[in-house]
């Protein structure tokens, strides 16, 4: 049992002004792996305050000393490897390979990628008639959802250091234990006292007083539509900056020239990742009607490389959902699909032989309508639908039929054809033919996918103000 009940607040680990506490459940025994405090609005308050007492130094500190604080990061992290693994494995139900070769990784690219684009990075620019100065927007307040417990903190703790912004994280309570071990490392890695703050808590409590509280400049958010549009509504009574990353609905485009069995991985390996609970995983499949048979023999074929059960356990692909409420979510979704579409393998349920654990079965849908439910609200889980079109035209127009653009894929060969449907998606991550991350690339969405980017140089500029000063002497 981890009992974590303090809070990080101006470089040292403080107690809670309360006594209330949150349950921290590990969804594969569907036992109790833990506690953390519910923090109050005084734990909130201190942690503002510390945080505005760094930002005049930590706001004009050099490029060097915050490149060195996120290498320091970077090297902590990399020391902590096992216990980051594994404890992303019990508080979210990855299995040990996806939190091994996706968790890890994306959390400490992150710190690396800040320290390498803060090197090329300028904070001034003469622009002719005036000198453009970049400065730190003041004090960020960062809420993460659950879904990659390292990757979302990492992202934002590593801009907010390259742009000198002071900050208070808010972990989400279903996975807090990663993000109390980031603290731990960012607290020996040299970063002055007040610069990270981490409070745990309710979102209703911590999250809501994050983005109204009148000493917090910014706000980035990931997580759900729903709360990103309270944290917007709030956030405008103290005219708060916020960067929202929220859901997706992501079409995976095959062209009629793809392979068919690469396609039907592709399909696959976006709902079995992190049990579907992925923001951008394409979770509508456009395939030509000539191909439909052949990709759904292949989506079947396949399915026995996805192995679902005890993210413990060796060979194991695919985890439980993270909670209850997910698991009924999933569900509820699923008994829609049964009624719009055709139930092509999966089902509502748990998988045989799983009875403890929030496993769901892998399911695809086939004969999907692109206005039906199921191919138009986000599930957050092993769910995908498969819908065919004639013409490459008619599938971007589907594609983009959709509240959300955060990412797409392309599955096919012609270059020209590649260009085309890439240029055309209305999303703001495109990748073809499963090509590899580049954490220098912008991470956000169009339309209700969010507003603004992280990720690299562009998650750097979120966390700075832009000054611009006419007449400066030339030095
Ligand atoms: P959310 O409720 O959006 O939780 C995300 C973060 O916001 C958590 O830290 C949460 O705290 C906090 N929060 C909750 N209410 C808040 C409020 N009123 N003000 C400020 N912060 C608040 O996500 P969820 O409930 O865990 O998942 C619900 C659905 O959201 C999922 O089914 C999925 O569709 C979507 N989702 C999307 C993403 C991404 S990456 N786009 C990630 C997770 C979930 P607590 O943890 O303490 O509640």
């Amino acid at each position: 049992m981890r009992n974590e009940t303090k809070h990080y607040i101006n470089g040292e680990w403080v107690e809670s002004t309360g006594s209330e506490t949150i349950d921290v459940i590990n969804p594969a025994t569907e036992e109790v792996m833990g506690k953390i405090s519910s923090g109050t609005e005084e734990d909130l308050d201190k942690a503002v305050k510390a945080a505005r007492a760094a930002f005049p130094s930590f706001s004009r500190s050099t490029k060097e000393e915050r490149i060195q604080w996120l290498k320091n990061i970077a090297e902590g992290y990399e020391k902590r490897k096992e216990e980051l693994i594994s404890v992303m494995t019990d508080e979210l139900g990855a299995p040990l390979t996806v939190s091994e070769e996706v968790h890890y990784p994306m959390g400490l690219g992150h710190f690396q990628q800040a320290a390498d684009s803060l090197a090329d990075f300028s904070f001034s620019e003469d622009r002719g008639g005036h000198t453009l100065l970049k400065e730190s927007i003041g004090v960020s307040g960062l809420i993460t959802p659950w879904n990659f417990p390292t990757n979302q903190a990492s992202t934002k703790i590593a801009s907010a250091i390259a742009a000198g912004s002071p900050v208070i994280l808010k972990p989400a309570s279903k996975t807090p234990f990663a993000a109390i071990i980031l603290a731990e490392i960012i607290d020996e890695a040299g970063v002055p006292k007040g610069a990270f703050n981490l409070v745990n808590g309710s979102g209703s409590v911590i999250g809501n007083g994050i983005s109204s509280h009148p000493g917090i400049d910014f706000v980035s958010f990931t997580g759900s539509g729903t709360v990103g549009e309270k944290i917007m509504k709030n956030a405008a009574e103290t005219i708060k900056k916020v960067a929202l990353e929220l859901g997706g609905k992501s079409p995976i485009i095959v062209l009629d020239d793809a392979d068919v069995e690469e396609a039907a991985k592709t399909a696959l390996s976006n709902i079995m990742n992190n049990t579907g609970q992925v923001c951008s995983a394409g979770t509508r499949v456009f395939i030509p009607q000539s191909m439909k048979q052949s990709f759904e023999e292949s989506l079947l074929d396949q399915l026995s490389n996805f192995p679902v059960g005890d993210p413990r356990k060796e060979g194991i692909a695919m985890g439980p959902l993270v909670s209850e409420d997910q698991w009924e979510t999933v569900q509820s979704y699923i008994k829609k699909g049964e009624k719009e579409a055709t139930l092509l393998t999966g089902g509502t349920g748990k998988p045989e032989g799983l009875d403890t654990g929030y496993y769901a079965k892998p399911t695809i849908f086939t004969d999907v309508s692109n206005d039906s439910v199921i191919a138009q609200e986000e599930i957050f889980g092993p769910v995908t639908t498969v819908i065919t079109y004639d013409e490459v035209d008619e599938a971007i127009e589907m594609a983009n039929a959709t509240v959300y653009g955060l990412a797409g894929y392309i599955v096919g060969k012609d270059p020209e054809t590649i260009k085309y449907v890439a240029s055309n998606i209305r999303a703001g991550r495109i990748k073809v033919n499963g090509e590899k991350t580049d954490f220098n690339g912008p991470f956000g969405g169009f339309k209700q996918s969010g507003i603004g980017r992280e990720w690299g140089d562009f998650g750097i500029e979120e966390y700075l103000e832009i000054k611009s000063v006419h007449g400066m002497p030339s030095s």
